[in-house]
């Protein structure tokens, strides 16, 4: 037997990197053919509406993500990059997260990571794609925790939705996902649920030489080791949440 374990998420990942209509292209970050030293973070789907890519550096800026697209048509595109300012919601001075967009080897103008209390497609400017294949890449200048969700190419001056249950649907729609689940098959076991119980059926029975899918329908892992809630997982909580305010995604 097959020996792997596979966690099943139900709730919504784009699975597609990038996703072309006519004269615009979504590229979600974590689909990005080359992280680099960016980090893949899922932690946050709930409340932003997206994995993201994070430059967790400790202040060493990380080397770049990098990816290539295929563009629909040659022409002048505006870009927006959906992203924040990590540090603005305290009104405190800097821009930690700073970062820049490459596109064919030349940032562009502006630096992405300097605005925004909250997620929003930060306005890049315009850039000239000349050919069809272009690369992309997220260049971290700072190394302290600079984020980005996805980056969005149009030749109409309007910006992408913002609000999540706008957004989501707008999302699927350009990625071309479909609405149906898709069928998974051929698994010796499957486990509903990724809290301590079903984590350690999984890795117990992956170990034994069993494939299996392991179903969550959370971005994390961990029951009741990551809720509020007493219980064995309270100091796992607690050093979650720790991270999390240290982070504050
Ligand atoms: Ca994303």
């Amino acid at each position: 037997m097959n020996k792997s374990l596979i966690v099943l998420a139900l709730f919504f990942v784009p699975g597609i990197s990038t996703a072309a209509a006519q004269d615009q292209v979504l590229i979600e970050a974590e689909s990005f053919d080359d992280h680099g030293g960016w980090v893949l973070d899922t932690q946050f789907i709930d409340n932003m509406g997206s994995p993201h890519l994070l430059a967790h550096g400790m202040g060493r800026p990380l080397k770049d993500a990098t990816t290539t697209i295929e563009f629909p048509s040659m022409g002048t595109y505006r870009v927006f990059v959906r992203t924040k300012d990590w540090v603005a919601k305290w009104d405190a001075p800097g821009t930690p997260g700073k970062f820049q967009l490459v596109v064919n080897g030349k940032p562009v103008a502006e630096n992405f990571g300097t605005k925004g209390k909250e997620w929003f497609w930060h306005d890049g400017g315009t850039v000239d794609i000349e050919s069809a294949e272009t690369t992309i890449a997220l260049h971290d200048l700072t190394g302290f925790d600079g984020r980005c969700d996805a980056i969005f190419f149009t030749k109409n001056e309007t910006p992408p939705p913002n609000e999540n249950t706008i957004l989501a649907d707008w999302r699927q729609k350009l990625l071309g996902l479909s609405d149906e689940p898709t069928e998974k098959s051929g698994y010796d076991l499957v486990v509903v649920g990724g809290g301590y119980a079903g984590m350690g059926t999984a890795i117990s029975a992956a170990r034994m030489g069993c494939k299996v899918a392991l179903i969550q329908n959370r971005p994390v892992l961990g029951g009741k080791g990551v809720e509020r809630s007493p219980s064995l997982g309270d100091g796992l909580d607690s050093a979650r949440r720790v991270s999390t305010d240290r982070r504050d995604h």
